[in-house]
This record gives C-alpha cells, structure tokens and sequence, in this order.
C-alpha cells in the first residue's frame, strides 16, 4: 500500500528509527491506507526536510507521523512549515531512553501544534492508528476497517489469564 497517493507520510530522523517506526507501516498495511516512508534528518539532511514539509499538502498528504530521537525537532521543524497535522514519536534513545526525545517534541511553544505520542513501540504503532483515524473521517471504507481492526482487538483478549 505504499507510495501511489500517498495519504500518510512516515518520515523519520535516521535508519535506526526504522526499526519502530516500521510497526507503525505496518499498521497502515494492514489498515491498506497509501503511504510513503522516507528518511528525513532535520539537521543531516536540513534542505529535504524543507522540500518534504512544504509539499506536504499540495502532494495530498492527510497527515504526517514524524519519529525522531534525541534532539529530536524534525516534527517539530515539519510543522512549522506545513498545515497537514504532524503526529510525533519520540524514539527511545539510548543515553536518555527517549525523556529527551518526548520532551523536545511534546514542548511545542504555542501556534505550532504537534502531536505527541508514547515513547518508543507504543507510539508508532498509536500515531499510525491515528493518522488513519484523521484519514477515516472523510473515507467511508476506512472507517469500518478501522472500526473492524479495534473490534479484532477487542476480541483478542481473554477474559481470564492462562
Ligand atoms: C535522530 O538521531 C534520529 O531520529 C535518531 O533517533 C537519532 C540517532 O540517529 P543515528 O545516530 O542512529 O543515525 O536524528
């Protein structure tokens, strides 16, 4: 499902974000939303960043989920510079387990919203959960596949332990 109109980007700082941020692709797989996954670095690659955030909207994206660690202003950079809602992840980090990453991505100063996730797993798999939330709202079919993967959820879990 990726790439032919893309409805969501998933963009991310470094290759070793993709192993979390790929949990997040494949929720979008199994939902089958459209969309394209890039590597993205705020301050390795500054000038895709621009050109990736200011043709958001025009190439049609719905919304963004950007996962970054550390330092990690890549959402926060990519909203500034577009209106597609931006959905950030913070990385687990090594040298701080990911309180550097949520902090620098949840402490938007005001009139730049982005929206934070869990650390790590959680909020890679919750952002894409979301960004297909925001696309279902003005797509019939999505909705009820969205609504079928919470019930299959739902109906995973036992009620008793074994
Ligand atoms: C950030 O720096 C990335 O988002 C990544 O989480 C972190 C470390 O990157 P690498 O040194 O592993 O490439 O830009």
């Amino acid at each position: 499902m990726t790439e032919a109109n893309p409805q969501i980007g998933i963009i991310m700082g470094s290759q070793s974000d993709w192993a979390t941020m790929s949990l997040g692709a494949q929720i979008l797989d199994e939902l089958q939303v459209p969309h394209e996954v890039r590597i993205v670095s705020a301050h390795r690659t500054p000038d895709r960043l621009v050109e990736y955030a200011k043709s958001a909207a025009e190439r049609g994206l719905k919304a963004v989920v950007a996962g970054a660690g550390g330092a990690a202003h890549l959402p926060g950079m990519v909203a500034s510079m577009t209106r597609v809602p931006v959905l950030g992840v913070p990385i687990q980090s090594r040298a701080l387990n990911g309180m550097d990453s949520l902090l620098s991505i949840a402490q938007m100063p005001a009139g730049i919203p982005v929206g934070t996730l869990a650390i790590g797993e959680a909020g890679a798999k919750n952002a894409a959960l979301l960004a297909a939330a925001i696309v279902a709202n003005e797509d019939t079919a999505l909705a009820g596949r969205l609504d079928a993967w919470r019930q299959a959820q739902s109906d995973a879990v036992a009620e008793t332990p074994a």
